[in-house]
């Protein structure tokens, strides 16, 4: 069954080139609502765990030093069908082949630096808003 909630991350390379403000507006106007929202920076261990789904895929170590390189925005965000609709305006994890107009066509540079975070399934989405946010968190 599908949930209206997905969890977030703008990554520190869109951080870090200023689209932070545009990301978020294209957030809203996509028609989600911001549930819980910081900005904070992951240390490597952190990182780490958050990723530890991926320990064994050849690009671990350069996605927990990139994604501890700098301060981020975690968010959960609601909408129906959240993690779906989320995934389609983020675009695929590569930019190349993100369709015109998403978030990573328009703000990522390569597979890594991809600019946002969007959970792959219910599942996670719950995981990971409970990796950052408390129940006094959320709005
Ligand atoms: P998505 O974030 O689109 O769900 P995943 O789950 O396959 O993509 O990968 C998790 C993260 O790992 C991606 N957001 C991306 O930053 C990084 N990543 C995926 N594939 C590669 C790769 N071939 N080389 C470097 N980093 C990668």
């Amino acid at each position: 069954m599908a949930t209206n909630r997905t969890f977030t991350m703008i990554k520190p390379d869109a951080v870090k080139n200023g689209h932070t403000g545009a990301i978020l507006n294209d957030i809203i106007a996509g028609g989600f609502k911001i549930v819980a929202m910081k900005y904070t920076r992951l240390s490597a261990e952190k990182a780490g765990e958050f990723y530890a789904v991926h320990k064994e895929r050849p690009f671990y170590g350069e996605l927990v030093d990139f994604m501890s390189s700098g301060p981020i925005v975690a968010a959960i965000l609601e909408k129906e069908n959240a993690v779906e609709d989320f995934r389609k305006l983020i675009g695929h994890t590569d930019p190349t082949k993100a369709e015109p107009g998403t978030i990573r066509n328009k703000y990522a540079k390569s597979i890594d630096a991809n600019a946002v975070h969007g959970s792959d399934s219910d599942e996670n989405a719950e995981i990971e808003g409970n990796f950052y946010f408390s129940a006094f968190e959320r709005f």
